[in-house]
């Protein structure tokens, strides 16, 4: 499919995709696809009073009856897998598997959140005066607003939007600049949901705002908006985490990671090797959760680095609307140079590079590398820096201590895994001496996490949880409450205090 059919198969009318200040490209071949228009700046008090208002009506619908709505988001979103998945494709440049991927996240996590809008359960809790009842009930809060980066750009939007949604609050999202139209694609299929679910879907539960950082910032800076879930670079995170909290608002962050994995000396190298190939290059390098260290044990390094090399020689790199690509394009040419100066910069520190080489001529205007595998001597300055491009840095290790004190040694604490055959070592690195990342595997990758499990990390990451387990506590106010039905009125810790 060209870019026209796909935009077509989203529903897009010409006149939405023209006229506008905000030039989209693919990063397939740097084309031009539209030139949409941006929300102006003095519109957003609107935006947030509209979703205020909408708050108000959305909070009091039973929570069962929200399920329903993400429910009808669900089938939507199944009924439009392929057309969004291949824009996905379009405007982030991942393979055709992987944007189908990312919206079969989406309808996993409507799954887990229609199930969750009957379970939003608080506890009772037992009272120590006589005649009295504790317990605790879970509030909606009021708008949520989400900044997504250009990597997830609809799987973000959906952790958030679905929970928050079952949660009772409406949800206000701005996008990346590099991909509005799968923002406003989703907006398309959000609309369809609520025409089948009726009236009781107030005006204004959903919007997507399009613009720069001024527009994420007013939704940052305004009090009317108490969850900001924001995703991206941890630069990003210093600005908005704390004007968020600065205002008392609940800041959700999901920043920067510098995933490594341990291959100790029982690993199963075969399956070690496919899972390193797909963490490290899958999505070009381009997810939070990519595999950016190899801290392999000195007995395995090297059969281990010629097995990666022989792998990483045929990995098929082009147009990743083509069956077979395993490694698309860098979303832009600034990725592009970010990767060549990380690798310049690694050579100066002593690294020895395999790859990262420009592929020219497989589709003109792209931004096409060959993945970089670099041995390098030991973790440093440039080892410890997240450069958002297939790049894995290879280093030695002698005992397991070793190992993980350079695992835990970065700023970053999103996701970490080890291959090992031993339990001793594999309940080592998930215990509390272990990883010190949010996510910590054994005998699997650091990416391509369920949306089961709590998502996120710790440290420059940002400490934010989305998408599974009690994520959802994260999207609600706790209310405690004690109920008096004696007749008289003990205080506790025996407190005396007659009038
Ligand atoms: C991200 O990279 O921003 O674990 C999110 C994964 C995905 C989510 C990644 N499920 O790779």
């Amino acid at each position: 499919m060209d870019h026209q059919d796909v935009l077509k198969a989203n529903g897009f009318t010409a006149s939405e995709l023209s006229g506008g200040t905000l030039a989209v490209r693919s990063p397939i071949d740097g084309a031009e696809v539209a030139r949409i228009a941006e929300t102006p700046l003095e519109s957003m008090d609107a935006v947030i009073a509209r979703s205020q208002a909408a708050f108000k009506d959305w909070r009091t619908v039973p929570a069962p009856r929200r399920g329903e709505l993400v429910r009808l988001l669900g089938e939507e979103l199944r009924a439009a897998k392929d057309a969004l998945g291949a824009l996905v494709t379009l405007e982030a440049g991942k393979i055709t598997s992987e944007g189908l991927g990312e919206v079969q996240e989406m309808i996993d996590i409507c799954d887990f959140a229609v199930g969750l809008s009957r379970q939003l359960y608080g506890l009772t809790i037992a009272s120590e005066r006589p005649g009295h009842k504790m317990s605790e009930t879970w509030h909606p809060m009021g708008p949520c607003g989400v900044i997504s980066a250009f990597n997830f750009p609809v799987a973000v939007w959906s952790w958030n939007a679905a929970l928050a949604i079952v949660c009772g609050n409406p949800v206000i999202w701005k996008p990346s600049e590099k991909t509005p139209l799968t923002a406003l694609a989703c907006q398309k299929i959000f609309e369809k949901a609520v025409a089948r679910f009726g009236a009781d879907a107030p005006e204004g539960l959903s919007q997507v705002v399009i613009g720069g950082a001024e527009i994420g910032n007013a939704l940052v800076e305004s009090k009317d908006v108490p969850i900001l879930s924001a995703t991206g670079s941890t630069r990003m995170g210093q600005i908005v985490g704390p004007k968020v909290a600065a205002r008392w608002g609940r800041p959700i962050l999901e920043l920067g990671g510098n995933n490594a994995m341990i291959v100790a000396p029982s690993a199963d190298l075969e399956m070690a090797v496919r899972a390193i190939v797909f963490s490290a290059v899958g999505t070009a390098g381009q997810r939070c959760t990519t595999l950016r260290r190899l801290i392999a044990h000195k007995s395995v390094k090297a059969e281990l680095v010629a097995k990666l090399a022989k792998a990483y020689g045929t990995l098929p790199v082009g147009d990743p609307r083509k069956a077979g690509t395993l490694v698309g394009p860098l979303v832009d040419q600034a990725s592009l140079k970010a990767m060549q100066t990380a690798l310049s910069n690694a050579r100066s520190e002593g690294g020895v590079v395999h790859g990262g080489e420009i592929v020219s001529g497989t589709v003109p205007g792209g931004a096409y590398v060959t993945p970089a595998l670099v041995e390098m001597p030991g973790q440093t300055a440039t080892v410890k820096t997240e450069t958002f491009a297939p790049i894995l840095y290879v280093m030695e290790y002698d005992t397991l201590e070793e190992a993980i004190t350079l695992q835990n040694d970065v700023p970053q604490g999103l996701s970490s895994c080890i291959f090992t055959l031993n339990i001793r070592e594999a309940e080592t690195f998930l215990s509390a001496s272990g990883s010190d990342c949010g996510i910590a595997n054994v005998n699997i990758g650091p990416s391509g996490a369920e949306i089961g499990g709590a998502f996120g990390g710790e440290k420059e990451t940002g400490g934010g949880r989305e998408s599974g387990s009690d994520a959802w506590k994260g999207y609600m106010r706790r209310q405690t409450s004690t109920v008096n039905y004696s007749a008289s009125l003990p205080l506790a810790q025996g407190v005396k205090f007659d009038i």
